[in-house]
């Protein structure tokens, strides 16, 4: 038999969605050392190598679209990390506005300010159960080709525990600029507020931000928002509104000092 037959593997399969992020693997443990020698360097005997490999292990040689929680369970198991209580921050739609406010509130957390959401941030990966290497020519997109796609999954799988992790007072940037300010089918809603442990979270306290001169508008009055207090009245965890909170209002007008809603602070 010639070698050539051998060695013949089925070409990775072309899926709808962006491949995996060039140079993933280094990304990964540039971050992670990043994370932990610098940011939060009372993490500094985390093992980068075996974080690193432990999370390239959950997604190669395997299809990419019946990924699942299981597989990221060595990876969830060597990244374990406290946040203080009072100090969650979750968002939906808001992602910007959240990450520039927790840049200013250094002891304030959103996922991305925990090891794991800090390396994985804007990455693609995937994997193919034909070969041993990342597929960087296409990953499946979550519409088109399948919802348990490995990252789709690895987003659930951590939203899941930073929110079960979660305790005191808890805090969400909900987007008041488009229809669905509290939206069932995000990861917020569909994952974080399930997941929320009514035992040990006493309150959800939301911030409905406003673009800077946006016309559409939804308030902590709107029916979507209500939705979700609904859904925590269920749960036994109170929930507290407020619009446009003054200190991310701030934030918004220092990036558009000239808007007419920031005069007050000129
Ligand atoms: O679906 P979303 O928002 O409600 O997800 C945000 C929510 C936050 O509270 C986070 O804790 O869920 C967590 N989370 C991330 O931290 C995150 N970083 C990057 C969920 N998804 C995250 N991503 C990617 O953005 C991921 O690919 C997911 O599909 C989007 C979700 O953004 P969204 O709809 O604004």
């Amino acid at each position: 038999v010639p070698v050539g037959i051998l060695m013949w593997r089925p070409p990775p399969k072309q899926w709808k969605g962006e491949g995996t992020t060039a140079h993933l693997y280094e990304i990964l443990l540039g971050r992670c050392y990043t994370y932990t020698q610098i940011v939060r360097p009372e993490l500094g005997h985390k093992d980068c190598q075996k974080i690193g490999k432990a999370f390239t292990k959950a997604f190669l040689s395997k299809d990419p679209c019946s990924s699942t929680e299981q597989d990221y369970q060595p990876l969830m198991e060597l990244t374990d990390e406290p946040v203080p209580c009072d100090k969650t921050l979750f968002w939906s739609k808001s992602s910007e506005l959240a990450h520039d406010y927790t840049r200013v509130r250094q002891d304030m957390f959103t996922l991305e300010d925990t090891l794991l959401g800090y390396m994985a941030d804007g990455l693609k990966w995937c994997g193919d159960p034909g070969s041993s290497e990342m597929n960087y020519h296409s990953c499946p997109d979550w519409r088109e080709d399948c919802s348990n796609n490995s990252f789709s999954v690895f987003w659930n799988t951590v939203s899941k525990r930073f929110a079960e992790d979660a305790c005191g007072v808890v805090h969400v940037v909900l987007n008041g600029s488009i229809r669905n300010t509290f939206d069932e089918r995000s990861t917020f809603g569909r994952v974080e507020v399930f997941n929320l442990r009514p035992e040990k979270v006493n309150r959800l306290q939301a911030w409905v931000m406003h673009d800077l001169g946006s016309v559409h508008s939804d308030s902590c009055s709107s029916s979507s928002v209500n939705d979700l207090k609904q859904i925590l009245k269920r749960r036994s965890i109170t929930f507290s509104c407020q619009n446009n909170y003054g200190p991310i209002r701030l934030l918004q007008c220092v990036k558009n000092p000239g808007h007419s809603s920031c005069r007050y602070y000129r």
